[in-house]
């Protein structure tokens, strides 16, 4: 499967199929999971098959045979959902017990039980990823994508361009949201069907605790590194301040969102030259030395595919080349937004991303293959735990490998880097992650915190682009780069709310990455400041951490967490430990600034 479950379901024939059946048995409930197991492969078999097709190839008919076998597959999920209903109250042994609590978590958008619901589900979200992945507006006479506007926002310094992509982009959003609308009311029709509050309830249920008590932990993660990003954000903004002048980013209040080098400024790292500090140099550009040693997109995930051989992971299959997808064809509409994918729950792993040649995409190339690996490796798992121990661990796993692969002494091991720098670099190094990992953290809660409140119903259709902008501002400190018009619909520019793919894993995967790392570090002995540790080459290490992601989701995520780290909690202190020199240098620089928004 994909790393994201579409699910909707018409189930109209369980209403009254199957005879009342006396009190159904232990033995009952494991005959049913392992049928229904055996029934959901065969689903996703076909299902994977069409998804892959129409996001490599998008037309009319790819979008139309997409639809139908999701319906298909959200429709038996959502029969089997119903059945599982049966063994409420049996004595089922563990493990089939979590099997029918994971049964009706599967699907991530679940269908109304009444006949042409599944379909009509299954169509809107065909329907609002391909308008997202087709999105284009014109820009100095050219019409130009999301890739293309991207490279604006990462290079240009100047603000009246950077506005104007900004906004071109983020108006291709609107006419995604009545159909973004009408989704929320279907997927919520079926949460509810499954006993659930919402939509929203129903992820955050997957947390192997009360959705509730999952909700209260995120605040409580966020009050952890809060901080941290308001001295990021002063330190910034002082800098834009100074760069743009008062008129374009004055030096209090919120940011403008389209300075940030990234079009939802939740990644900051290309703005770095902006915000360098004065008196320690950075002698090095990740983006400049991967095109000056001549890297090209497959060079990059064979580069990616050695760290994680170097760990003692067994190599890429050869059909993982020959499959994925690794630069944007010129000839054909696809979705560029990277994932990995496993076509056939065994080895046909593959990935599918647009790759450019620069650090980002150096990143993503890790974080994609981490997804893989992880699929590899909990593949001999049955069905229902052939997943990420919690959907954090999903997204983390790639980025923890990100961490040592992007320190000076792994760029030099591998010869990209010619020397490496001593510990005057370390608040530039320091700085320039930062920029992408605290920067991201609070973009990277408030993406559901929108959703969740659109699902409970608390955030209508008319006041979505109020609602975003309010939790930009609240917990990112940002504005628009200009009014936005009545019918804007801003979360939709996002590829994950058209997408469909929940995001407060990735918060998690920001606090996780920093543990496996601290972690691993330890594992290696290693005595030195955690930013500059790589565990490039630690094959115990590796074996230790495949332990961990074989288990998939087998059991609760946190004694999975303590197979490698022996933690059972989500712990920020990690983040802070990573991060220390930069947080108190940062509050020194901000000595005078009025901090906040
Ligand atoms: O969507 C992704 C990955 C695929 S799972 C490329 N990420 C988030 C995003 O791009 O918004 C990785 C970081 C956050
Ligand atoms: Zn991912």
């Amino acid at each position: 499967m994909k790393l994201k479950l579409m699910a909707a379901a018409a189930a109209a024939v369980l209403a009254c199929a199957a005879p009342a059946m006396a009190q159904p048995s232990a033995a009952d409930a494991k005959a049913f999971v392992e049928s229904a197991e055996a029934q959901i492969d065969k689903a996703s078999a076909f299902a994977n098959r069409a998804q892959w097709v129409r996001a490599n190839f998008i037309t009319e008919d790819t979008q139309w045979l997409e639809a139908k076998a999701n319906a298909e597959q959200n429709g038996l999920l959502a029969r089997l959902a119903v059945a599982a209903a049966k063994f409420n109250g049996v004595q089922a042994d563990p493990i089939t017990a979590r099997k029918l609590k994971l049964l009706k978590l599967y699907a991530v958008a679940p269908a109304p039980n009444r006949p042409g619901a599944a379909e009509e589900l299954a169509g809107l979200l065909t329907k609002l990823d391909s308008t997202y992945s087709t999105g284009k507006f014109a820009f100095k006479g050219k019409q130009i994508t999301l890739n293309d506007a991207e490279d604006v926002l990462a290079k240009s310094r100047d603000p009246a361009e950077l506005k104007a992509v900004w906004e071109g982009w983020h108006d291709t959003a609107k006419v995604m949201k009545p159909d973004y609308a009408e989704f929320a009311t279907l997927s919520n029709e079926g949460a509810k069907g499954l006993g659930f509050a919402d939509t929203g309830a129903l992820w955050r249920s997957n947390y192997d605790m009360e959705p509730d008590a999952f909700a209260a932990e995120t605040d409580r993660l966020w009050k952890q590194v809060e901080p941290f990003y308001r001295n990021l954000h002063c330190y910034v903004r002082a800098r834009l301040s100074e760069k743009y002048g008062e008129a374009v980013q004055p030096r209090t209040g919120p940011i403008r969102a389209d300075l940030l080098g990234n079009m939802w400024a939740q990644q900051w790292g290309n703005i770095y030259d902006v915000v360098a500090p004065k008196t320690a140099a950075s002698s090095y550009d990740l983006d400049k030395l991967l095109v000056d040693k001549g890297y090209d997109p497959v060079r990059m995930v064979k580069t990616g595919e050695n760290f994680y051989s170097s760990l003692g992971y067994a190599p890429l299959p050869e059909t993982f080349w020959q499959r994925s997808l690794i630069t944007r064809p010129q000839d054909r509409e696809v979705v560029c937004h990277a994932s990995a994918w496993n076509l056939d729950d065994k080895n046909d792993i593959r990935i599918k991303m647009c790759t450019k040649v620069n650090a980002d995409d150096f990143r993503t190339v890790h974080h994609e293959l981490g997804h893989n690996y992880y699929q590899r490796a909990y593949q001999n798992q049955p069905t229902l735990f052939r997943n990420g121990a919690n959907d954090g661990f999903h997204e983390a796993i790639g980025d923890f490998a990100a961490l040592s692969a992007s320190t000076p002494t792994y760029l030099n091991q591998i010869g990209l880097l010619e020397k490496v720098p001593g510990a005057e670099e370390d608040i530039p190094f320091l700085l320039k992650t930062a920029l992408d990992k605290i920067a991201f953290l609070p973009f990277g809660l408030l993406v559901d915190r929108w959703r969740w409140d659109v699902f409970a119903g608390e955030t209508t259709p008319d006041e979505y682009n109020k609602a975003w902008w309010d939790l930009r501002l609240k917990y990112q400190g940002l504005k628009a780069p200009g009014e936005r018009s009545a019918d804007a619909f801003d979360p939709g520019a996002k590829y994950h709310v058209p997408g469909n793919t929940p995001y407060t894993r990735y918060f998690l995967a920001h606090i996780y990455q920093f543990q496996f790392h601290r972690a691993a570090c330890q594992q290696a002995g290693w005595k030195g400041p955690l930013h500059r540790c790589s565990v490039y080459g630690q094959k115990a290490v590796g074996e230790k951490f495949n332990r961990m992601m074989e288990l998939g989701q087998s059991q609760p995520w946190p004694q999975t967490l303590a197979v490698f780290s022996g933690e059972t909690r989500t712990d920020a202190s990690a983040v802070a430990d990573y991060f220390k020199p930069l947080n108190t240098w940062l509050v020194q620089q901000n000595k005078g600034e009025k901090c906040g928004w």
